[in-house]
């Protein structure tokens, strides 16, 4: 028998959806979780020896030749050398862990109010304000970091030692390499090394640590469903238990966890400031039976009023315009209302 269909309210948290998964003995998901068969995790592809996943090193003369052809390639590749210390990296990732295993009172004392809005600070299990999407089998923190008015680190967990410190650290640790990265990408299409940063103006910077449970059935849900980020760039860090895949010529592929290395996501504002020559990654995540995972996200966002559009540089006569310009709060809005489905959003962008 079917087990029971979880509250749709947030969050929903992990030990009641392991309760509801006991009832039935473990091996089937609540019908919430499954998804459709097209969207299952069905085929994995890894690259044995050919073109395999973008990895620059950031210390080395002039990384901008690597980064233009990662970027138009693939919209995604890691970093190393990248300046910002392993062991912040490990820390972060520490203080994570001990949040998503910490009691869950604890844990709700700090739960996000979707009533303000979708991507409410704290922590949830639910990403979409539709009720009828296939739920990720996801948990949650997500923490407001940037600009400086927006950070509150009293509304961050206040029961693991140091993990405002490490939290505030790491913010402005991704503020500073994200800002370098954009500098790269602007002049690796010979733009001066500040447009994006000032096309996007003043940051909203967001940090989600994502929690993915062991799941009974891999093969039937996904932890994040297939989607591109709506900002500019996206600064991901994982354990090495693996399951974040990227889409490249319509073929998933699995990224390998690199100790230390940081992913880099470029997202759909950009793919619109650079007029389609780098387009945003579509993503996902997977889940597994055994272990559970972590990952970090900083999101390096536009503010909402801001207006977006392909860098008048890069428009001539030969290469107009693709995308309609578009205010990033309209953007944000319907991405959450809609639901990502993969790049639905910022297709409905293109200029026919
Ligand atoms: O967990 C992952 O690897 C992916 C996370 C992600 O895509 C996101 O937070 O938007």
């Amino acid at each position: 028998m079917e087990a029971a269909t979880p509250p749709l309210h947030l969050p929903l948290p992990l030990p009641q959806r392991v309760q509801i998964l006991s009832q039935s003995g473990l091996s089937n998901l609540p019908s919430s979780y499954i998804q459709p068969p097209s969207l299952r995790p069905h085929s994995h592809y890894v690259a044995p020896s050919g073109p395999s996943f973008p990895t620059i090193d950031l210390s080395s003369s002039d990384p901008t030749p690597q980064v233009r052809r990662a970027c138009s390639e693939w919209g995604a590749f890691h970093v190393i050398n990248h300046g910002v210390p392993p062991s912040l990296l490990k820390e972060m990732r520490s203080v994570g862990v001990k949040f998503f295993e910490s009691p869950m009172e604890q844990k709700t004392r700090f739960s996000c109010d979707l009533t303000v809005g979708p991507a409410a600070q704290g922590y949830g299990s639910r990403m979409l304000a539709r009720d009828d999407t296939v739920l990720d089998w996801r948990d949650y923190f997500d923490h407001h970091t940037l600009p400086l008015d927006r950070r509150h680190p009293t509304k961050w967990p206040d029961f693991i030692s140091n993990y405002r410190e490490v939290v505030t650290q790491y913010s402005n640790e991704m503020e500073r390499l994200a800002k370098r990265l954009l500098s790269i990408i602007s002049q690796s299409l010979n733009l001066p090394p500040s447009y994006i940063e000032d096309a996007v103006g003043d940051v909203y910077q967001n940090i989600t640590v994502s929690f993915y449970p062991p799941c009974p059935r891999p093969d039937l849900a996904l932890g994040l469903q297939a989607h591109s980020d709506m900002g500019a760039i996206t600064l991901l860090i994982q354990d090495d238990v693996g399951g974040l895949e990227v889409l490249k010529d319509d073929q998933w592929v699995l990224l390998q966890p690199l100790e230390d290395a940081i992913v880099v996501i470029l997202a759909d504002m950009t793919e619109i400031m650079t007029n389609g020559a780098y387009k945003s990654s579509v993503h996902r995540a997977l889940v597994n039976a055994n272990k559970a995972r972590l990952s970090v996200a900083t999101f390096y966002d536009p503010s909402k009023v801001r207006k977006i559009y392909p860098a008048p540089p890069l428009i001539t006569a030969e290469n107009r315009a693709k995308y309609k310009e578009v205010v990033y709060g309209d953007f944000v809005n319907s991405w959450y209302g809609q639901g990502p489905e993969g790049k639905r959003n910022i297709d409905a962008l293109l200029i026919q």
